[in-house]
Order: C-alpha cells, then sequence, then structure tokens
C-alpha cells in the first residue's frame, strides 16, 4: 500500500528490510567469487559519500555532464517539448534537475525517485522554494523495481524519465537493457528518456576517477561493511579490507572490489564467513560505452537514439532515447 508523508513524499514501501540484508549478505559472501550488490553503497552515509566523489578532482564525470547541462539545457528542454512530466530516477541532490528545470515549457510536474527518504526530502525541500509554481511529487522507492507513478495534476503531452550520472552503467548489460525497457514501459507510446552516459576514452582517465588521491571513493567501497556491521551486526574490520577498482578494456568497464588484507574469518549471522589474504568482493559495474556501443544497447530495449549532446573531446554524452517504433512509423 502507498503511504503519504511530511512533505507530500509517496513512499512505495518496497525497500528492503533488515532480514533481507542479512540474507542478501549471506547469499553474496557464500557464492564463488564472493559477490555482493552495489545498492548495498547507499545508505545515508554512503549517499553522503556519494555527493563528496561527485566533487573530486579526478571523477570527471559530474563536472562533463554539468558542463553538458549548462551549455545544452535549451536546446535539451526544446526536444522534450511542452507538458512534460518528468521522472527522475536516482535524483539524488538533483543538482543536473535544475537546469533543465529552468528551461523546460510548462512542466506538468517533476516526480524524483530515491530510495533513501532524507536526501529525498531535502532535495524536495530545496526545490520547492526555487520552483515554487512546479508540482513535485516526490516518491520513495526503488527505481529499478516497477514504480507506481502518483497521478498528475493535469494531463502531460509526454512522460520523459530523466536518468543522469551514467548510473545505467552499473548494470551488466542484460540488466541494463531490462531497465531500459522498464523506464520505455513507465513512459509510454510517446514518451522518451534522457540519460547521462559516459564514454570510453584513456584508460588512466578512467581509472583515477574510481581512486581519487583523497581516498573518498575508497571509504565510499567500504562503508559496504561498515553498513552491514550497523545494520546486521556482522563483525568486518575494516582496516583488514582495502579498496580496488581496475578498467578492464575487454569488457569496457571499471570493476571494483573489497579485497582481504589477510586470511580472517567474519561474523555474518550465525555464521563465520572465511577470507583468504588477497580473496575479493566484487561490489560494483562502472561500465564505459562507445556511442555505437549504448545505442546497440537502446536498440535492445527496443528503444532509438534520437539526439546526442556531447563536448568535443567525447568524454560523456546526454543522450535522448524514443521508442523505436514511433520512428519507422
Ligand atoms: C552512481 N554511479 C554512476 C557511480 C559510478 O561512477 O559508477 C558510482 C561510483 N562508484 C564509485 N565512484 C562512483
Amino acid at each position: 500500500m502507498s503511504s503519504v508523508q511530511p512533505f507530500g513524499i509517496s513512499d512505495d514501501d518496497r525497500r528492503p528490510p533488515v532480514s533481507d540484508l542479512l540474507e542478501v549478505a549471506q547469499r553474496g559472501l557464500g557464492a564463488k567469487p564472493k559477490r555482493l550488490p552495489s545498492w548495498l553503497f547507499y545508505d545515508e552515509l554512503g549517499s553522503a559519500l556519494f555527493e563528496r566523489i561527485c566533487e573530486q578532482p579526478e571523477y570527471y564525470l559530474t563536472r562533463c555532464e554539468t558542463a553538458l547541462m549548462e551549455e545544452h539545457a535549451a536546446s535539451i528542454a526544446d526536444t522534450l517539448g511542452s507538458d512534460v512530466r518528468l521522472v527522475e530516477y536516482g535524483s539524488g541532490n538533483a543538482r543536473k534537475t535544475r537546469l533543465l528545470l529552468q528551461h523546460l515549457h510548462a512542466p506538468v510536474a517533476y516526480i524524483p525517485v530515491e530510495i533513501s527518504p532524507e536526501p529525498l526530502r531535502q532535495s524536495v525541500e530545496r526545490l520547492a522554494m526555487e520552483f515554487p509554481r512546479l508540482p513535485l511529487q516526490p516518491l520513495c522507492a526503488d527505481f529499478s523495481k516497477p514504480l507506481r507513478l502518483p497521478i498528475p495534476p493535469r494531463a502531460p503531452r509526454r512522460t520523459v524519465v530523466y536518468f543522469p550520472g551514467s548510473t545505467i552503467g552499473n548494470f551488466e548489460n542484460r540488466e541494463a537493457a531490462v531497465l531500459l525497457r522498464k523506464m520505455r514501459n513507465e513512459m509510454g507510446d510517446g514518451g522518451g528518456i534522457l540519460i547521462g552516459v559516459d564514454l570510453k576514452k584513456d584508460q588512466a582517465v578512467i581509472e583515477a576517477a574510481y581512486n581519487d588521491r583523497a581516498g573518498v571513493t575508497a571509504d565510499f567501497t567500504l562503508n559496504m561493511l561498515a553498513r552491514l556491521n550497523r545494520e546486521i551486526g556482522s563483525n568486518f574490520e575494516l582496516s583488514a579490507f582495502g579498496h580496488r577498482a581496475h578498467y578492464n578494456p575487454m569488457a569496457g568497464r571499471i570493476e571494483t572490489h573489497i579485497v582481504s588484507r589477510r586470511d580472517q574469518q567474519v561474523k555474518i549471522g550465525r555464521a563465520s564467513v572465511p577470507f583468504r589474504a588477497d580473496e575479493a568482493i566484487q561490489v560494483e559495474y562502472s561500465c564505459k560505452y562507445s556511442l555505437e556501443d549504448f545505442a546497440a544497447l537502446a536498440a535492445k530495449a527496443g528503444l532509438a537514439v534520437l539526439r546526442v549532446w556531447t563536448d568535443p573531446q567525447q568524454m560523456f554524452s546526454v543522450q535522448y532515447l524514443v521508442r523505436a517504433s514511433t520512428l519507422t512509423r
């Protein structure tokens, strides 16, 4: 059942309960090789650490995407057209969205979808002050699951799903296609997807972005273990694990692992999980695409790329996708 919280946030009640976290940890750490899902990064502290990653000089993604939005927001808004209902997946602080909202023509509503309730509440509070005439319909939910979108205040001309940050890259190819197809269903026949996509480039530049000198990414990665300690009472000793992020050129992705620095045992629920020295837990993929790679992925989901905005060095791209069938009519 949907419930309404202060500030009008709908909560679809589908975030994992604590018992699920224990099960997720037991299953992932019992697998060979060990593996934990990347959504575990984003508790309140993890979300705050991610905001800090975005400010690191090596993490070019946010800087490049923001610059693209600053330069092209008016042309993007023209492409989306008037009377749009904008649904943002994983809205966080919605910094890039402001640039878009400033240019959208008579938007019907903005629906930020965010799994962490506190960042969602704060960002909606700020947006309400900055855009007093824009109907805000925040939804506290996991965007990778089917969403129950709130009823719009008036009929939109189209629904556009906004998915910035190259978060699509955190899904393996098959899951990314499934997620894009889910968006395709949610946006309906005449809708679209505005998506940020990180592009392939010099391996050293990509690796530096995931190994910042200040160590914020390492803290973000290890917070996953700290979160398990806090929430399921495991006893990971954080100093006995390290962060490792390497680019795999064959797969075209950063592969992030948490590596055990020594032989050790960790208590997970009633079980004791053994770790060998140098044994790794796979925690995240961050896929990088060529423009052709991404068009092929979109096609797998029944989508076509209508427009691409990119910088002269092709560091990053913002792309507008529509149903492939609408182009062939
Ligand atoms: C959210 N996502 C797009 C980030 C990325 O670049 O894969 C998460 C991240 N992980 C480490 N640094 C940033």
